[in-house]
């Protein structure tokens, strides 16, 4: 790609910029990591304020006017398929960019980036069906209807864990509805949107309707969210930061929608089938090494099947193969970030020292072969009191709390007993309980025998403190989308001037 120039051993990868690649204006660069070794491979432009402007009226100019504006939804709608039939072609070769830069096992990886290409056609197809209304009038002289408009430029702050799959839920349905882009994605794994973002341009979208700027969050990241032609702010994190990105958008009064972090309670009653029940467990909180928005890191479990569920989870999370997340039988990856790996690592030890019982792992592994990458063994503490810090706090790691009950209203105050809301797990064979507590579950998503399932077509988003606003599913449009409306006198007048018509 045209990106790519070697320099040292490293890679340089540039932003792009109105259907240009450019480095940062004062050439800074941040070193990007392969968490596996453990050491730079890559480096991204660390931009700044000056860089922000640039990208943010690239993308103004291209809202404003410019083949862009006059596209029919039609038009764009075909753009948006044509990169769908990109992104499959060049899955492969993205998912091992992800793999490289932030450690996601390559056997997730490949059929996770053939599936963004279904947000591209979903959302493609539905650009030209976003109808407004003629309005039934209280006034019958008035003729009156609503349009949907795109809202501007739309800034899309991602996180590290998921780039492209995070991505997607916001430029698939903001293209979609007619507005422009400018990404910046995580210091810690930028790559594999540098390159994502070069099919725009193949797949023939006018320049300035993507944009990029890598950099850090409160450099980079800081200027976009509080720029004042930024429309509104995307974004993808942890909570703390979300809350600083809607006060950073207040004084322009940005919209803003967030999708935050999570501690989801997936709860295991003793009618489910048990199997399937620790199968899920262990897909929700093992898989992509708990760096998931989603990770079901509580485990509620019914007292009466608590020792077997327990003996269950550990046959299997023991077995996990952890290494190289290229290797296609690889389980358990890196985690991303040293500063990540440091911060599971504490929480593993607060866990400890509270009084939680490790029943497997608890450290990194021994493995020397292991050595020089962030690896955290799969841990499990069995006795958590939902008091405790580790039962909490967002963890983003391989760290699973179990905690017991007795009666189905015990397991739904423990589930709701949390700041977070982004997803819960039920297992059971009874539909009645099955209603019930989904219906009483604080959280944008419950899944019932289930878990980790996300569509193009279904909504998601948080309750509380995971979140604002949803992605995903035919209403997530109407997130960049603000509605106008057309008022026509149809029987001219002159009457009083100085009174509400
Ligand atoms: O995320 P941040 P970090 C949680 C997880 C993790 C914690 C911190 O618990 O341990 O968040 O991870 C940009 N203005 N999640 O520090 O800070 C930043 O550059 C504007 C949950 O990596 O939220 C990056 O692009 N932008 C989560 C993005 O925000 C700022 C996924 C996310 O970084 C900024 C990731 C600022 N002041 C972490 N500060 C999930 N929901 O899945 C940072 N950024």
């Amino acid at each position: 790609m045209e990106t790519d120039t070697t320099k040292g051993k490293l890679v340089d990868y540039r932003n792009l910029v109105n259907a240009r690649r450019v480095a940062a204006g004062d050439d800074r660069w941040i070193d990007s990591y392969d968490p596996y070794r453990g050491e730079p491979w890559a480096r991204v432009p660390r931009c700044t304020s000056a860089d922000v402007d640039a990208a943010v009226a690239a993308a103004k100019a291209a809202f404003r006017s410019g083949p862009w504006r006059g596209l029919t939804p039609t038009d764009r709608g075909k753009l948006l398929v044509r990169l769908a039939g990109l992104i499959e072609a060049n899955a492969e070769r993205l998912g091992q960019l992800e793999t490289r830069d932030n450690g996601k096992l390559i056997a997730e990886m490949g059929a996770q980036t053939r599936y963004l290409a279904e947000w591209y056609r979903y959302f493609g197809g539905l650009a030209d069906k976003i109808e407004g209304s003629v309005l039934p009038m209280d006034k019958p002289s008035n003729f009156t209807f609503t349009r949907h408009e795109a809202l501007g430029v739309v800034a899309m702050i991602t996180a590290w864990n998921s780039p492209l799959l995070l991505l997607s839920w916001k430029l698939a349905a903001a293209l979609a509805a007619g507005n422009t882009a400018v990404i910046k994605p995580s210091e810690h794994a930028s790559v594999s949107t540098l390159e994502f973002v070069a099919l725009f341009e193949e797949a023939g979208f006018p320049p300035g309707v993507v944009n990029t700027v890598t950099g850090f969050g409160p450099e980079a990241g800081s200027a976009l969210a509080s720029h004042p032609d930024v429309a509104k702010v995307a974004f993808t994190g942890g909570d703390f930061t979300g809350q600083k990105i809607y006060e950073a958008g207040a004084p322009t009064l940005k919209h803003v929608s967030l999708e935050l972090g999570g501690k989801s309670p997936n709860i295991v009653f003793d009618d489910a089938n048990l199997d399937a029940a620790v199968a899920g467990a262990v897909s929700g909180i093992f898989a992509a090494t708990g760096q998931t928005c989603i990770a079901g890191s509580r485990l509620l479990v019914q007292r009466t099947v608590h020792d077997r569920v327990l003996d269950k989870l550990i046959a299997i999370a023991a077995t996990a193969k952890m290494g190289n997340p290229a290797e296609s039988t690889t389980q358990i990856g890196p985690v991303t970030t040293r500063a990540q790996h440091a911060r599971i690592l504490e929480m593993i030890a607060a866990a400890k020292a509270e009084g939680a019982r490790c029943v497997l792992g608890g450290g990194v592994p021994s493995d020397p072969a292991l050595g020089a990458g962030w690896f955290v063994q799969p841990t499990i503490f069995s006795g958590v009191v939902n008091t405790m810090r580790v039962a909490r706090e967002e963890i983003f790691g391989p760290v699973l709390s179990v905690i017991a009950f007795d009666t189905e209203e015990e397991a739904i105050a423990i589930a709701n007993d949390s700041v977070y809301g982004l997803a819960s797990g039920i297992w059971t064979g009874d539909i009645g309980r099955a209603l019930r507590v989904s219906s009483a579950m604080e959280s944008g998503t419950v899944w019932v025998n289930t878990y980790r399932a996300v569509s193009f077509m279904a909504p998601f988003g948080g309750y509380k403190r995971s979140g604002i606003g949803r992605e995903s599913g035919q209403e997530s449009i109407y997130e960049f989308l603000q509605t106008k409306t057309v008022w026509i006198e149809t029987n001219l007048s002159t009457a009083n001037p100085f009174a509400l018509r």
